[in-house]
């Protein structure tokens, strides 16, 4: 018999996913509907978001497997709570490594800032002249330090992800980081997607190997922009979010610095249409047919 996610204790939450204990060796990941946006999760929950992201997460740790092993060890498994089936995934209790990989081919968000501010993100000089959502002259490797829950992660330049890690592992994760964010590019292109950059998170296994963790090269952890659009010089369309950010950003009377409002039925509909889309547009398969 199944057991109720209320059986199993609770490990924490981040803002759109929540960690479970299922034994010593094993975690349960669940992905939830919850949205953030302009740093806040908006109290409206995306139907079925939970379950693209992790169908898309899956797709993509088959597409990777050969760059490095990852924690997950089943999705459709008796251990799994009915309640979460099919947004939810049995992992491999790793020992994480605290850093946020990021690898990066354009300029956005924190790279965007720390470039304007001084030229250079995470210690690496990029050349004059570049502009929000510039293509970058090569992808870069960005990691950034887990800082406490409600603060932003902080960019740090490789020499204190050697010191926090050791040469030879922080070499590692630059190359592995790259390389998923290598193969995620042009798996993406040839769909029309950008992908302007992705996060990872590294952890070793009980045998020392250091394997992925966490969800990779969705849409909460990657910048996926439409190809089409893509015009250095402003802020990027998001694949995903933009119905929510421009429905925000309209309502005048919200100041982003209270809770936001509940999105009305149809951004909330229309925006799970397009975690569907991404999903079916990356992967070729029907969202439909996921764990059916
Ligand atoms: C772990 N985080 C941060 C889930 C992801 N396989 C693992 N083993 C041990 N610890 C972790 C993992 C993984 N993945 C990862 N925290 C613990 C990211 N979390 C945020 C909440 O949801």
């Amino acid at each position: 018999m199944t057991a109720a996610l209320s059986d199993l204790t609770p490990l924490g939450s981040g803002k759109v996913r929540d960690l479970y204990e299922i034994d010593d060796k094993h975690l349960l990941i669940v992905a939830s509907d919850r949205i953030s946006a302009f740093d806040w999760v908006l109290p409206t929950p995306i139907p079925d978001k939970g379950r693209v992201l992790t169908a898309l997460s899956m797709w993509w740790f088959d597409r990777i497997a050969d760059i490095a092993p990852n924690h997950v060890v089943a999705v459709d498994d008796s251990r799994i709570p009915a309640a979460v089936r099919g947004s939810a995934m049995v992992v491999r209790r790793l020992a994480m490594v605290q850093v946020e990989c990021v690898g990066r081919g354009y300029l956005a968000g924190t790279g965007m800032k720390d470039y304007q501010a001084t030229g250079r993100i995470c210690g690496i000089e990029l050349p004059p002249g570049l502009t929000d959502g510039s293509k970058l002259p090569e992808p870069i490797f960005t990691p950034a330090t887990k800082s406490a829950v409600g603060t932003h992660d902080e960019n740090v330049g490789f020499g204190v992800v050697e010191a926090q890690v050791g040469s030879a592992t922080a070499a590692e994760l630059r190359r592995l980081t790259l390389a998923v964010y290598g193969r995620g590019v042009e798996i993406a292109a040839r769909r029309g997607i950008i992908l302007a950059d992705t996060k990872c998170e590294f952890g070793y296994d009980d045998a020392g190997t250091l394997t992925i963790g966490d969800e990779v090269l969705t849409p909460d952890s990657s910048r996926f922009w439409p190809a089409d659009q893509w015009q250095p010089g402003r802020a990027q369309p998001s694949y995903d979010k933009q119905f929510v950010r421009d429905w925000l950003a309209n309502k005048s009377d919200w100041d982003r610095s209270s809770p936001p409002p509940e999105l009305p039925d149809e951004v909330a509909a229309a925006t799970r249409q397009r975690y569907i889309d991404a999903y079916e547009l990356i992967t070729g398969l029907k969202f439909a047919d996921w764990m059916s």
